[in-house]
């Protein structure tokens, strides 16, 4: 046998490469030392590698991997310190499992302390980093798979088959203890590379769809909820089609990800499942974990056609479909499939009773599309007058370019947003998932996809988020990041001054409450903020306040020169409510 002529980080940075992440992105600890000397032998050779960010906070670098895996839909590998960073990025961990992209989060641990023979990995992992059990334990409940490598001699294949169950339906995090004795321990490089294929397609059963094209046919009232379709382009188009072969009502409900059915177009019914499915004799889900709510009170009658890969998802404790029928595969191939099956059947049959659909969904879009309009008239207000939230939401549709893309992290405001920005394309719009915090990394990690760190160009990418959602973000790591990686954002403050939710939630179990009556709220003021504007100014970011409505337009108009000039701007608005 040869001897080892390499070590763990070799071997975990060939298994980047071999997965084909474009990233590492990293939050620094003592255990990566091992991969930052591979990283430099490959700069002194002059090798191709992974690109390498150092981050300055875990859930920045989380959120990155989250957002650049969710635009690209590539897996990425994200290293963390220890069980303190993989503790310290748990909350965009769990996010990127809410939001399923595939995402491979490595950390270390100390397997001899000092005490076993071989190299010394530091006192620390002695004296502060031990978890009983392992950072496997802790990672299990929030990532779809975890586990150590064990011996220098696995570790290349532990994270490269890690990278590839991360691909797999459902995509998510997958979780790998990657301990510092390992990394530095002997590793021989196989004789050649062997890049990972991309993940299987699966595709759904003739029968199943055959049934599903019947349901849709005989349906006189159907209505289809979509949550996160559009994250394939080519599902997002198909969905248009099959909508718009049968007349189809679409609803994304409050549950959706991402943009997945155009808000423009006539068929689109907005966010309110329950009154259509109340009505309805077939309810579609496509790609839904949560459709309504309570969970166990469907509305109305209706059949529940499933189409999803995965229909109920490991990572919920909690989901109630109601299916009566499934149809699986891949979301866009199963689309093709029930419309080439429709087709067959010479459906649209009954094309009178499909066009007097289309005509009562197209009234009552316009309709609705008539409201939205108002409300964007009431609420622009004077010049002099406070800003609506309405007004924001409406001036960055009337703003951005169509190849923005806007990342929402914001609460009480999210249904403005998303019912005014009329988003109409794939990536148009996107919701983080799971805790707060996470968006500013998710933004940044939109906007690397979009371009490439230090490249120019690309669509902007805006993050709108509420006061104080921004509080929980790493906002001076997020700002470096941005600056030192050339990743200019839009950032839109939606300022309400407080917790709005926590008030609407604390009324809605006690509206006649102690609270109440002596409008002394816990958890709700947010007066003592720290001035947005001011703090990104100070972090190299151009900070701008909106306290008036004639202020706004101006404002978002010097942010966005500002941004396409390659710096970020935070645009705080001071709102109504
Ligand atoms: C990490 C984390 N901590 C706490 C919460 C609970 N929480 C949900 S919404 C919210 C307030 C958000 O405030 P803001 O962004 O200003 O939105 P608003 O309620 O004013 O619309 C809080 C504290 C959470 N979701 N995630
Ligand atoms: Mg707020």
């Amino acid at each position: 046998m040869t001897a080892p002529d390499a070590d763990g980080g070799e071997a975990l940075l060939q298994a980047c490469a071999d997965l084909g992440a474009d990233y590492i992105f990293s939050s620094a600890g003592s255990e990566w030392a091992p991969v930052w000397e591979a990283l430099a032998r490959r700069d002194e050779a002059g090798e191709a590698a992974p690109r390498y960010l150092d981050l300055a906070h875990e859930t920045v670098a989380v959120g990155m991997a989250t957002g650049y895996a969710a635009v690209t839909g590539r897996v990425q590998v994200v290293l963390l310190h220890a069980g303190a960073g993989l503790l310290q990025g748990a909350n965009a961990v769990h996010g990127a499992l809410l939001t399923g992209v595939p995402v491979v989060v490595c950390s270390g641990e100390s397997t001899g302390y000092g005490d076993a023979a071989g190299r010394n990995p530091g006192s620390q992992w002695y004296r502060n980093l031990s978890i009983v059990g392992g950072p496997q334990g802790l990672a299990a409940p929030f990532t779809k798979w975890a586990s150590a490598a064990a011996d220098p001699g696995v570790l290349y294949d532990t994270v490269k088959r890690a990278g590839e169950l991360a691909a797999q339906p459902p995509a998510g995090p997958v979780y790998v203890n990657t301990p510092v004795e390992i990394l530095l321990g002997p590793w021989q490089r196989p004789p050649a590379a062997h890049p990972a294929p991309p993940p299987p397609r699966t595709v759904a059963a003739d029968e199943d769809v055959e049934a599903a094209a019947r349901l849709l046919a005989a349906a006189q009232r159907p209505v289809l909820a979509v949550e996160s379709a559009g994250n394939d382009p080519g599902a997002f188009a198909a969905l248009v089609e099959l909508a718009d072969l049968l007349a189809i009502a679409v609803v994304e409900p409050q549950s959706a990800v991402c943009t997945s059915f155009p808000r423009t177009h006539p068929l689109h019914q907005g966010g309110d499942l329950a009154a259509l499915a109340a009505d309805a004799d077939l309810v579609v889900l496509l790609g839904c974990r949560a459709p309504w709510y309570p969970p166990g009170a469907k509305p109305g009658t209706a059949k529940v056609l499933v189409i999803d890969e995965v229909p109920h998802r490991p990572s919920m404790a909690y989901q109630v479909l109601t299916a009566d029928h499934y149809v699986g595969g891949d979301a866009a191939a199963t689309l093709r499939a029930i419309i080439a099956r429709l087709r067959g059947l010479g459906q649209p049959a009954d094309a009178g009773a499909v066009a007097a659909r289309r005509q009562r969904l197209a009234a009552a879009h316009a309709a609705a599309d008539a409201a939205r309009q108002d409300a964007e008239q009431r609420a622009a207000g004077s010049p002099q007058a406070p800003v609506d939230p309405v007004a924001v939401a409406a001036a960055l549709r009337h703003l951005l370019d169509a190849d923005a893309a806007v990342v929402d992290e914001t609460i009480t405001h999210s249904r403005t947003i998303a019912r005014h920005l009329m988003a109409d394309a794939p990536g148009r719009y996107r919701y983080v998932q799971g805790g707060l915090g996470q968006g500013l990394g998710v933004a940044l990690g939109t906007k690397l996809a979009m371009k490439g760190a230090g490249e120019a160009g690309g669509g902007m990418t805006v993050l709108t988020v509420g006061d104080g959602s921004w509080l929980y973000n790493p906002v001076l790591p997020g700002l470096m990041a941005s600056a030192e990686h050339g990743l200019p954002l839009l950032v839109v403050i939606f300022n309400n001054g407080s917790y709005a939710s926590m008030k609407n939630n604390h009324l809605r179990s006690y509206p006649d409450g102690a609270a109440a009556r002596s409008g002394r709220f816990r958890g709700v003021d947010l007066s003592a903020q720290p001035d947005a504007g001011a703090v990104a100014s100070a972090a190299g970011a151009a900070g701008i306040t909106v306290r008036a409505a004639g202020q706004l337009m101006p404002a978002l108009d010097k942010a966005i020169t500002t941004v396409r000039g390659g710096q970020t701007a935070v645009v705080n608005v001071l709102l109504t409510r």
